[in-house]
């Protein structure tokens, strides 16, 4: 069955020295430089145009923005990292305010944006780095597909993965045609939903054998 988000809800905001909400479900975060499309992405994946806001200006969200989705998990809009016109305090601040929550122990796994046009940058280099380093489990993701012909899209996500030094394959994503969008909803419903029970019972009688 195909997963789908059916109710999506803000519940908090969280700046630095912020507490985190209390945890329920699933916990993922979705990272990427400012501008990537995170905030749209929530808001295509919930059927939602203003659930998160989305600015073409970058580097307007400053906090952490939890979402309560179908009731029981939880999508996690974090501030844009390489956002050039910043000052050095406040991309101090920012890299802090991420790199705590990444670190916290909290996030059960990451959608990392990579803008399908572009090679990734430093910035998208050191956050794989941290991925990587705190071992959670992740998902990449090339935004704005709709912006390359269709006969393009696969191998240029692909490529964006590999570039960063990953394994080569991307999601490509596009708020504006849907592209990967049940994708990307089904990888979700195997992060959310427990395991079928028809399974859980047939391993039950097995081990009664
Ligand atoms: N063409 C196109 N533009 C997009 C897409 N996703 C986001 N954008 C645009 O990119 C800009 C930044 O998007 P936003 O979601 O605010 O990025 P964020 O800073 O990562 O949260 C906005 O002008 C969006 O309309 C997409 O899939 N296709
Ligand atoms: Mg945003």
């Amino acid at each position: 069955m195909e997963f789908r988000i059916k109710k999506a809800e803000f519940n908090t905001s969280v700046g630095t020295g912020g507490k985190y909400p209390e945890k329920k479900g699933a916990e993922i975060a979705i990272v990427g430089k400012s501008n990537v499309g995170k905030s749209s992405l929530i808001n295509s994946l919930c059927n939602m145009n203003k659930l998160a806001k989305t600015s073409q200006k970058p580097g307007k969200t400053r906090l952490i923005n939890f979402f309560t989705v179908n009731g029981g998990f939880s999508l996690v809009d974090l501030p844009g990292y390489g956002f050039a016109e910043a000052s050095k305090e406040e991309k101090l601040r920012w890299g802090g305010l991420i790199e705590s929550y990444l670190g916290s122990g909290r996030v059960d796994h990451i959608i990392m944006l990579l803008d399908i046009r572009h090679e990734p940058t430093a910035d998208d280099r050191q956050m794989f780095k941290y991925i990587l380093y705190y071992a959670i489990p992740y998902t990449l993701v090339a935004t704005k597909a709709d912006k390359l012909a269709k006969s393009k899209r696969r191998q240029a996500a692909n490529a964006c993965a590999k570039l960063l030094g990953a394994p080569p394959y991307a999601i490509a994503f596009s708020g504006e045609t849907g592209d990967g969008k049940q994708e990307l909803l089904d990888r979700i419903g195997q992060i959310v939903l427990p395991p079928a029970p028809e399974e859980e019972e047939t391993a039950e009688q097995k081990s009664e054998e």
